[in-house]
């Protein structure tokens, strides 16, 4: 196994109910190094453009206007098979069908306000990880 990248956000919803902490104790408790790190929120156009794939889906005017309301973490985590771990640690996009211990499963609201973003591939990470961050910061 290689050590390569995953891209994440926390989400507002997780940052309205003051999960920053637990989430991020979380991601390095099951071995995730942070290699970028920035509190910021995401404007409209950011939103439209990150989410794209998604812009045919009943959802998408939804998920813009919830990722735009308030303030997100996002950050690049470094580890073995980084991408499909981060996946198993969120847990499914529906809270309520995530696993016991997953992220999401004891963070997240709703499919909607799931609490965090996880990439879902290697090429997708490295999109999403230069969408949000320049190279003089990543560490
Ligand atoms: P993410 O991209 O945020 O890590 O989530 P995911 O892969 O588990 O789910 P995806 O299918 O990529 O959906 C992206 C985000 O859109 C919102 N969503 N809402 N109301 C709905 O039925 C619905 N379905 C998806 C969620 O915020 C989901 O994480
Ligand atoms: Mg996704």
């Amino acid at each position: 196994m290689t050590t390569n990248r995953t891209f994440t956000m926390i989400k507002p919803d997780a940052v309205e109910n003051g999960h920053i902490g637990g989430i991020l104790d979380k991601i390095t408790a099951a071995g995730f190094k942070i290699v970028a790190m920035k509190y910021t929120q995401l404007s409209k156009r950011d939103a439209e453009a990150f989410y794209a794939v998604h812009k045919e889906r009943p959802f998408f005017a939804d998920l813009v206007t919830f990722m735009t309301r308030g303030p997100i973490v996002s950050a690049i985590l470094e580890k073995e098979n980084a991408v499909e771990d981060f996946r198993a640690l969120i847990g499914a996009t529906n809270p309520a069908e995530a696993a016991e211990g997953t992220i999401r499963k004891m963070f997240a609201t709703s499919i909607g306000e799931n609490a965090v973003h996880g990439s879902d591939s290697d090429e997708n990470a490295a999109i999403e990880g230069s969408f949000h961050f320049s190279g003089r910061e990543i560490y």
